[in-house]
């Protein structure tokens, strides 16, 4: 069965929002026309829900600017602006997403002490969010991976997809997904590439 995995489609990554991303709601048409005519048995989506103060946001650390690099747990981290945050509207989904469609939220990032990129497990690796488990439970061959960010939350989504998936095919849905960073945008493709991703649009993605 092939399933869709939406990654953060939310109002905190599309212009107006906390951690805006250049075009971000570019993605939300090419997200419903897939979710529409891709032939998915199994739609799901994640989102990113910190609390308040999480240990990514550079107003958790004194004298430290948003885009700055820090440190969170003894590791080094992004900081951010405050994004995303639990019950508030920069957390939900973009009002266009068909998220009636949806089968499935995965939340990610709500312990305050790790970042949490990857739908599939926090940045430090010791925690998983079961996606896994779910996405093997219902027998998923395919996963097409779409959403913001390309160089973050996506990358690693579909990095951990290929890695705690075996067996599963996995597919970038590359005009599905904006960036924060343009050349953190084709490392991440090259990384996803070269870890076995299948980079195609979403022409080939309904076609097959
Ligand atoms: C993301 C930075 C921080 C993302 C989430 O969705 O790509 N990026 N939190
Ligand atoms: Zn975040």
């Amino acid at each position: 069965m092939k399933a869709l995995l939406l990654v953060d489609i939310q109002n905190g990554f599309c212009p107006g929002g906390n951690l805006a991303v250049a075009d971000g709601d570019a993605v939300v048409p090419v997200a419903n026309r897939l979710i529409e005519n891709g032939g998915y048995g199994l739609i799901v989506a994640s989102q990113d829900w910190h609390p308040p103060g999480h240990g990514s946001f550079a107003s958790s650390h004194p004298g430290k600017q948003p885009f700055e690099m820090g440190e969170l747990s003894g590791k080094p981290q992004v900081m951010w602006p405050d994004h995303c945050v639990q019950n508030t509207p920069d957390a939900d989904f973009h009002p266009e997403l068909n998220v009636a469609a949806i089968d499935h939220v995965q939340r990610k990032g709500e312990n305050p002490d790790v970042d949490s990129y990857s739908a599939f497990r926090d940045n430090d690796r010791n925690a998983v969010t079961g996606l896994d488990a779910y996405l093997r439970h219902k027998s998923v061959g395919t996963l097409d991976i779409l959403g913001l960010a390309t160089d973050y939350c996506v990358r690693f989504s579909a990095l951990d997809a290929v890695a705690m998936l075996p067996g599963v095919r996995v597919r970038l849905i590359e005009d599905g997904c904006r960036g924060i960073d343009a050349e953190g945008v084709s490392d991440a493709i090259r990384e996803m590439r070269d870890a076995g991703v299948e980079i195609i649009d979403s022409d080939a993605a309904i076609a097959g």
